[in-house]
């Protein structure tokens, strides 16, 4: 296995936000296992305090608003938890839990969390863990100037009671939770907002973390897979490089360099330097996406409501051996803060699956898209192999290899691409997997003959549904 904790043959986690655990567990017995997935990454699974809108609806973000460590969420019991890790793990598919432990709530007009806890937030009260107002940042301030590297992180974010983890009972209370949810089964943890605090505060709580629950399938001695969220866009005085030592980090410089590329305004040649060659951090530090569930929210970065880029992106993010790949699946949304499709009684509404491997009910579930998972199965199949035979037609037609093993192609440029390239696969025919798949009779896509010279005659006229075409050696693709 590798830092993440993986199976060999498995790569990319995918954030299921705001799924249910149970779900989560169906999903990889039934589809993330068999795809090849190699890992979940779950929303928050501590209480959080339920906040109603004006309208009286539930803002998703209500979930970073900690009022206890209990699992007990919209995503379902301790209980739910443990059938989740259990059978998840039973496939070889590893859990990733989201952890909010650099804040506890906001005020707010309703006090009772998720699991019934109370808190009183005006006297920083938080009994279902406890904290008390001596293990809070003082003196009260709030961030407003993030090139102030004191503010950052001993301030309150948006409003959100800001714990100081110079203190051992704080540290204490966080190790307890993260080394709960470890002998509980997950492999590792997505650590929000770990740029507001200290990095050898944190450190000091990774060095407390146990090694992997054994029971779940772990090796003796693995230890948890750590990204941090780092948001760094090149010129704040907080930098990767004080997190990379202790774990990965986020780099959301991938969805926003890749957004103008994938719409035709910065040409795809330049990719041929994709990764440390575009002032990205090392490629084995990162955990790359093109969304999250942050910046879906936002006009800085593809998502799935400009599918034919974002699918494309997706595609090169996951062919290219730059980084820890994390896919988003969402639930549709209009407004910025509306939550998961849920019903009368607040409770969330499972996906359901249609015939297709799309999803209804609400979900948009990227994951499930054709042109998404297949590329996955491009990961699992070239891993290990280097970038070969780079082609570009100087503007906006890409092609490149991973060593013998995989051939894909780019046309952003408006015009059709007709071109014998040199793939360096294996004599045969493969079925294009973003047009098509593998079924009984053959491909329901594209066919790409490539002769005894490893060539294949590629036409991608531009007005297809997808800007791209892969082929790998992969049962996925070779016919
Ligand atoms: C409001 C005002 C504040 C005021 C406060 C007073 O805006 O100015 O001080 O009231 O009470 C929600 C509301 C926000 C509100 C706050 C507190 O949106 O308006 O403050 O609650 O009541 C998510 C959402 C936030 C949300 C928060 C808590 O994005 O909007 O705040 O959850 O519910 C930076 C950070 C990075 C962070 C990113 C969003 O460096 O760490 O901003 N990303 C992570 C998560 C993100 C989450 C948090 C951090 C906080 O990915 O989803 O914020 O846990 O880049
Ligand atoms: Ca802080």
């Amino acid at each position: 296995h590798d830092r993440t904790n993986q199976l060999p043959d498995r790569s990319t986690i995918v954030h299921l936000f705001e799924w249910k655990w149970l779900d989560i567990a169906d999903e990889c017995e039934r589809f993330l296992a068999p795809k090849g997935f190699g890992g979940v990454q779950i929303s928050p699974p501590s209480e959080n305090v339920i906040i109603r809108l004006a309208d009286g609806t539930r803002p998703w973000y209500e979930r970073y608003q900690v009022m206890s460590y209990k699992l007990a969420t919209r995503s379902g019991n301790r209980e739910d938890f443990l059938n989740m890790t259990t059978r998840c793990n039973k496939v070889g598919v590893r859990i990733y839990a989201d952890v909010v432990v650099n804040h506890m709530s906001g005020d707010n007009k309703e006090n009772i969390g998720t699991g019934g806890t109370t808190a009183d937030f005006q006297n920083y009260n938080y009994p279902g863990v406890p904290y008390s107002r001596e293990h809070f940042h003082y003196p009260y301030c709030g961030i407003d100037d993030y090139s102030d590297v004191f503010k950052v992180r001993a301030c309150e974010l948006v409003g959100l009671k800001d714990l100081n983890h110079s203190l051992p009972h704080v540290r204490d209370k966080i190790t307890d939770f993260l080394n709960d949810l470890i002998s509980l089964g997950v492999a590792g943890f997505r650590v929000d907002a770990a740029k507001h605090m200290w990095p050898s505060d944190l450190k000091t709580i990774y060095d407390s973390l146990d090694n992997l629950n054994s029971d779940f399938g772990f090796e003796p001695k693995m230890r948890p897979y750590i990204y941090q969220e780092v948001v760094y866009s090149g010129n704040e005085p907080i930098k990767h490089s004080e997190y990379i030592p202790l774990g990965d980090v986020t780099e959301f410089r991938v969805g926003t360099e890749l957004k103008p590329v994938f719409l035709g305004n910065n040409p795809l040649k330049w990719l041929v330097s994709w990764g440390e060659g575009w002032n990205l951090s090392p490629r084995d530090n990162v955990l790359v996406f093109i969304d999250n569930h942050d910046t879906q929210r936002t006009d800085k970065v593809l998502t799935y409501k400009t599918a034919r880029a974002y699918k494309a992106a997706i595609a090169f993010m996951l062919a290219h051996p730059y980084g820890e790949p994390r896919v988003m699946s969402s639930f549709f949304f209009d407004k910025h803060e509306q939550g998961p499709p849920n019903d009368a009684k607040e409770n969330i509404i499972s996906p359901s699956i249609n015939e297709d491997d799309t999803c209804g009910n609400g979900w948009v579930c990227e994951h499930r898209w054709r042109q998404i998972y297949q590329m996955v199965a491009f990961r699992n199949a070239v891993k290990g192999t280097d970038i070969k035979n780079w082609w570009d037609n100087g503007n906006n037609q890409i092609a490149f290899s991973r060593g013998d093993k995989g051939f894909i192609i780019f046309n952003v440029e408006g015009r059709n691409l007709n071109a014998i390239l040199q793939t360096s696969l294996p004599k045969g025919k493969y079925c294009d997997v973003i047009s098509g798949k593998v079924n009984d009779n053959g491909c329901t896509g594209r066919v790409i003959n490539v002769d005894c010279e490893g060539h294949a005659e590629i036409s991608l006229p531009e007005n297809m549904e997808d800007m791209h075409l892969a082929i790998h050696v992969g049962k996925e693709s070779r016919l």
